[in-house]
């Protein structure tokens, strides 16, 4: 029987370290409701992501629909159907309708070239994604919403982290960042989430993270409930110490990866730390599988990998826009199409080996 490996699998902290979070809740009787240790994980996130504020949230996908509700949106946000199910959910959950933008082959974030051509008089916001932690093309994203006087709210699910322009933290760029940290993410809290941001929504987004509730007296908006827990705000301040160490691990794991990859034709890997000035987390290891050059399609290498008991995934496959709920919207996403189609996702994860990576390479290359 062969060991499985999973797509990822969750980063644990020192016990010990975990524990002595665990024994101050013990100790002050506090669980969930802003409490003092997820008042001291916020502060310890804002120093780490470089924003002026930071909201934390029970997981990333309530964030995003706490920002969507936040920012008083209406009508059309353009978004991209290259990514998981919650990005579309928060827009349509808050009774908006998503209009989808094709993808960038290179990065498989949106295109910029052709958002413009999407915005309408009911365009309100654009809600880009960080696939994979590969950073948008922010600047240009930022004069297109400046222009047509747009909000920018990105899905930075995959992005703790990066850096652009050499000092640059992912969550100064937009309006408000979204970003996720669930027990599958490089940087975990069990499950969980935040918001960063520089402009002055905190009063508003803590609203509404909480029922709307202002005091006692005051309930003033439709809020959700969205608030972070104590266990998991221990979990957050036990691993935010490791975070450099969990990137750079993971650095060296992607560099073997390409060293292997690099022997098999037809097997692309995405390159985006090439970019000038970014730096990358690691955070994904996707792969883009041309079946002509490699003499097998994505989907018959993932069956071939599960044989093995390797468990890749096909993140994102279907895409948003072709989903029952959505697909009578209309799309025009050839790109996302073909992404979602030869991307997958090897295994990449604090504990995994360069043996494991070996195996599962000697795996693709012996097709
Ligand atoms: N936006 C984007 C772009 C996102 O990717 C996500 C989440 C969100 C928004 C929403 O953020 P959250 O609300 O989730 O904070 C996983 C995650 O559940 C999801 O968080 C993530 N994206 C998505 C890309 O991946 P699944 O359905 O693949 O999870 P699952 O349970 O199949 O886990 C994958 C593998 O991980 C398993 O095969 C085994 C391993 N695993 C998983 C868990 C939960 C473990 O070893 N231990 C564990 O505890 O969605």
């Amino acid at each position: 029987m062969n060991e499985k490996i999973f797509v990822t699998q969750p980063f644990f902290p020192d016990r010990k370290l975990f524990d002595s979070y665990v024994d101050r809740i013990w100790e002050g009787k506090w669980l969930t409701n802003n409490g003092p240790l997820a008042m001291e994980f916020e502060n310890k996130l804002i120093d780490y992501l470089q924003t002026k504020n930071v909201t934390l949230t029970v997981n990333g996908h309530l964030a995003l629909e706490i920002a969507v509700r936040a920012l008083d949106l209406t009508g059309e946000v353009i978004t991209t159907p290259f990514t998981f199910a919650s990005t579309t959910h928060s827009i349509t959950s808050a009774g908006l309708t998503p209009v989808f933008c094709d993808i960038d082959p290179e990065t498989l974030t949106i295109d910029v070239t052709k958002i413009e051509t999407l915005i309408t008089d009911k365009t309100s916001a654009i809600a880009p994604v960080h696939v994979y932690g590969h950073p948008c093309n922010v600047r240009e994203i930022e004069r297109i919403a400046k222009k047509y006087n747009l909000k920018v709210i990105y899905d930075a699910a995959h992005a703790f982290g990066v850096k652009l322009e050499e000092t640059k933290g992912i969550c100064e760029f937009g309006d408000i960042s979204m970003l996720s940290f669930h027990a599958t993410k490089l940087f975990n809290t069990i499950e969980g989430g935040a918001l960063a941001y520089n402009g002055n929504y905190k009063r508003k987004l803590d609203l509404f993270k909480n029922f709307g509730i202002e005091n006692e007296d005051t309930v003033s908006c439709i809020g959700l409930n969205a608030k972070m827990n104590e266990f998991q705000a221990a979990m957050g301040l036990s691993n935010i110490g490791y975070i450099d160490d969990i990137i750079c691990r993971r650095k060296v794991l992607t560099g073997h990866y390409r060293t292997r990859l690099d022997e098999i034709p037809g097997i692309r890997y995405f390159v985006p730390e090439k970019t000038e000035g970014v730096k990358y987390n690691y955070s994904y290891m996707p792969v883009c599988i041309n079946p002509v050059e490699y003499g097998m399609d994505r989907n018959a290498l993932y069956l071939k990998l599960k044989e093995q008991d390797i468990f890749a995934r096909k993140y994102f496959y279907p895409i948003t826009s072709e989903f029952d709920c959505y697909k009578h919207l209309p799309s025009d996403v050839p790109e996302a199409k073909k992404a979602s189609e030869s991307v997958l996702c090897l295994p990449i994860y604090y504990d995994l080996t360069i043996e494991q990576i070996d195996r599962i390479c000697d795996i693709i290359k012996s097709r």
